[in-house]
């Protein structure tokens, strides 16, 4: 019995996990006041197609209006080997859920990418660790076909051991554990 309970909660079963997108948990009571500020990715899961390569940082400011805005840089390759730091402009929707955004974004350049994608902060301690969750794409049965999601840092450097535990277990309940990169800082985009 045991162990066939075991191999349930193995499979997800018993965390009450089932990868259904409306059913991710979401920070709650998110304050976008304390969300605001710098914010270093330090690990990320890409989605399909072209994507921001590393050196990413974001920087989120909440205007006199209180509608949230981004500015985030990040190392791409355009046309297959053009190389660049992408500055690109985010504006979010406030939606019914306040840790659940539409972000309306596009580059500083008419040649970078742009779209309109969800941006769920999953969880924040807001001083040290931020996991940010987009779906792209839905399957018929509700799980997600496309996604990306970033472990955000306020440190380029990384993420303290504390709360290295509580973004492996978020990365669970997103199943995606397994499919994140790290992603590196080399100074890339601090001259642009
Ligand atoms: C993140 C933080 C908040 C502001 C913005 C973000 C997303 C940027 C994306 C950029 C993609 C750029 C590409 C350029 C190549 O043409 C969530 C980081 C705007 C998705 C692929």
């Amino acid at each position: 019995m045991i162990r066939i309970l075991a191999a349930l909660c193995f499979l997800g079963i018993c965390l009450g996990q089932d990868c259904v997108v409306s059913n991710i948990k979401v920070m709650q009571d998110f304050d976008k006041f304390r969300y605001a500020g710098t914010w270093y990715a330090v690990a990320k899961k890409d989605p399909e197609g072209l994507f921001l390569l590393d050196n990413i940082a974001a920087h989120f400011t909440i205007d006199e209006y209180g509608k949230m805005t981004a500015a985030a840089k990040g190392r791409v390759i355009i046309l297959n080997n053009w190389e660049l730091c992408a500055q690109m402009f985010g504006t979010f929707e406030d939606t019914d859920d306040p840790a659940k955004f539409k972000m309306k974004y596009w580059g500083a350049a008419s040649y970078l990418q742009n779209g309109y994608d969800d941006h769920w902060v999953i969880d924040t301690d807001y001083d040290n660790y931020a996991i940010t969750y987009s779906c792209r794409q839905e399957d018929i049965d509700g799980t997600c076909l496309d996604s990306y999601s970033f472990i955000f840092s306020r440190h380029a450097t990384g993420l303290r051991p504390e709360d290295q535990k509580i973004v492996h277990q978020k990365k669970q309940e997103l199943c995606l554990l397994g499919k994140y990169r790290r992603v590196a800082h080399t100074g890339y985009c601090d001259s642009s």
